[in-house]
């Protein structure tokens, strides 16, 4: 069906979750929706305050504007407003829009009749920077461990961090984090190329079927996944590439306070090495 007849049948009254008939409309080509307002208050009140705390900071440099989170000593209480209350006022704006964003996701998944799909992989997404800003934060005791505002800065912070810990690449989780990074791009690389392969042939040629596709890996690997399959792989693989992120931080100062190096140790450290001679426990 030809896309501008589909949405005419397919803009529909329902799948609502909140405000009923009463936010059920469109402007221009985009849904609202009551999550749809709540998304343009979030996101413009958080972009102002973005904006006060350049005017009330040292630069207007677009790289180095900085909205710092409370110091440390602040613990988890309030700040005043120029002391890291902005931050934390831009961070639960964030949440309002982020959290707004997925909802509206899944009222016009809802509409459309469709899986939760995108609005559950985003919810993953959102969970990456709440474990950064409120997970941590909360159970190191201080609104200071949150990363700061700022493009430059927060580069500054994703360094300084993974100093604390000796090289974060010791880190058993990051190291699984980055590894489904990589195997996310493969995949991605591996489908996007065998479509195109498939279902955009020079001019005057047949577009080629999933059958093709499907029989492609079968003779080149003995093994095709399938086109469906694809794309739980795919899926499977980025969720997990941003599960395994949070995980890795969320460790570093909760549970592990060393330099992710000496982890390793617990394997030097089995009672099976005791006896050997000339070993470190022997
Ligand atoms: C496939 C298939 C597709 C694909 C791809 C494969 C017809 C259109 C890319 C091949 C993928 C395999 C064998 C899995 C590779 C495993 C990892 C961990 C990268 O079979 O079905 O659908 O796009």
């Amino acid at each position: 069906m030809a896309l501008l007849s589909f949405e005419k049948k397919y803009r529909v009254r329902g799948g609502t979750l909140v405000g009923g008939d009463l936010c059920d409309f469109w402007v221009g080509p985009f849904y609202v929706g009551f999550w749809g307002l709540s998304v343009a208050f979030f996101a413009l009140l958080g972009t102002i305050l973005i904006f006060y705390g350049a005017a009330i900071g040292d630069t207007w440099n677009p790289w180095l504007i900085s909205i710092e989170p409370p110091e440390l000593e602040v613990g988890l209480g309030f700040a005043p407003l120029k002391e890291g209350g902005l931050w934390q006022l831009i961070t639960i704006c964030a949440h309002g829009a982020f959290i707004s964003w997925a909802l509206r996701e899944v009222e016009i998944s809802r509409k459309l009749g469709m899986g939760l799909h995108v609005p559950v992989a985003f919810a993953v997404a959102i969970l990456a920077y709440t474990t950064l800003v409120v997970i941590r934060p909360v159970l190191m005791g201080a609104w200071g461990h949150g990363f700061p505002y700022g493009i430059w800065s927060h580069l500054d912070w994703v360094n300084n961090v993974g100093y604390a810990y000796g090289n974060f690449h010791y880190n058993p989780a990051h190291m699984i984090a980055v590894s489904l990074f990589f195997t996310t791009t493969l995949a991605l690389a591996l489908h996007g190329s065998l479509i195109l392969s498939a279902a955009n042939p020079e001019k005057g040629n047949e577009m080629r079927s999933p059958d093709h596709e499907d029989t492609f890996f079968r003779d080149f690997i003995g093994y095709s996944i399938g086109p469906l399959g694809i794309h739980r792989l795919g899926l499977l693989l980025a969720l997990n590439a941003v599960i395994w992120s949070a995980i890795c931080i969320v460790i570093s100062g909760t549970v592990w306070f060393d330099a992710w190096s000496e982890w390793w140790f617990w394997y030097v450290d089995l009672p099976m090495w005791v006896d050997i001679e000339g070993g470190v426990n022997g």
